[in-house]
């Protein structure tokens, strides 16, 4: 998708479907974001207790697409997380809220923000930025996504939808900047949305290929895991649904290559 980053070569070979924690690399745990023995901490302690890790993993697969889906989150963190997002996460303004397509200014369906380690630089529109520093509760979920699938990831893109008129075109997350077959995590708080996969071969007026579209609802507190090949053969979009009245924020965490 020509997002953030420079659109490259689509990916090469399909792989093997691989489950949540396939292909992991160990990695060394990184420290908490509340001070030890803080109300705060032992508050998290009580929440991380409860319901969800270890909850159940739903893959997802069709030819090309391997997809994992879980609850991450129990009701209350869930609330507790949406809550502190939207106290701390500051969206883009002002350019970064459009989009130019075919010659024309557009603005972006709903707001976004990008977020990732320190040195880490992505292009968009052919000019090059850095991702804010992290934050809290982004490490915080970051640290969820890593316990329970092994992934770790050094940059997030955020997107808000105040409603139901908020969405996201069909797109293919295959940037060049990302590293190659890595997967992507979704994670989503709010109002649940419909998400749908579209295989390429089946887009469009004269499609080559008659391959039914994949449709998930994504919940208050899912993680849903894309693992390659999803991005290479699949389209996703969250499509406008007017009923929607509350807000969803996503974060799809990604692996972007360092030199
Ligand atoms: O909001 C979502 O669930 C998807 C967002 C997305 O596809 C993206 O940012 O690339
Ligand atoms: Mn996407």
């Amino acid at each position: 998708m020509q997002k953030f980053f420079i659109p490259g070569a689509p990916g090469s070979a399909p792989g093997e479907a691989r489950g949540p924690r396939a292909g992991v690399e160990e990695e060394e745990e990184e420290a908490g974001s509340a001070p030890p023995g803080s109300r705060k901490e032992a508050k998290r302690a009580r929440l991380e207790a409860s319901p969800s890790p270890g909850a159940p993993w739903k893959p997802i697969r069709a030819e090309g697409l391997s997809c994992d889906y879980t609850t991450l989150y129990g009701r209350a963190e869930a609330d507790e997380i949406f809550r502190e997002l939207e106290k701390e996460v500051e969206y883009f303004e002002g350019e970064l809220t459009k989009l130019h397509i075919f010659g024309k200014w557009h603005d972006i369906p709903r707001k976004q923000v990008t977020y990732g380690d320190a040195g880490l630089t992505y292009t968009y529109s052919g000019v090059t930025f850095s991702p804010k520093p992290w934050i809290p509760v982004l490490n915080r979920i970051r640290d969820r996504v890593r316990l329970v699938t092994g992934h770790t990831f050094n940059f997030v893109l955020i997107n808000r939808y105040k409603d139901g008129h908020d969405h996201i075109g069909e797109h293919r997350d295959d940037e060049s900047e990302l590293v190659p077959r890595s997967p992507i995590a979704s994670v989503s708080f709010g109002a649940r949305r419909d998400f749908i996969f579209r295989h390429g071969a089946s887009r469009g007026k004269n499609p080559s290929r008659q391959i039914g579209p994949v449709k998930l609802q994504l919940d208050h507190g899912s993680l849903l895991m894309m693992n390659f090949p999803t991005n290479h053969y699949w389209y996703h979009s969250l499509p406008s649904r007017k009923k929607v009245l509350a807000p969803r924020i996503n974060l799809t965490f990604r692996k972007i290559r360092t030199l």
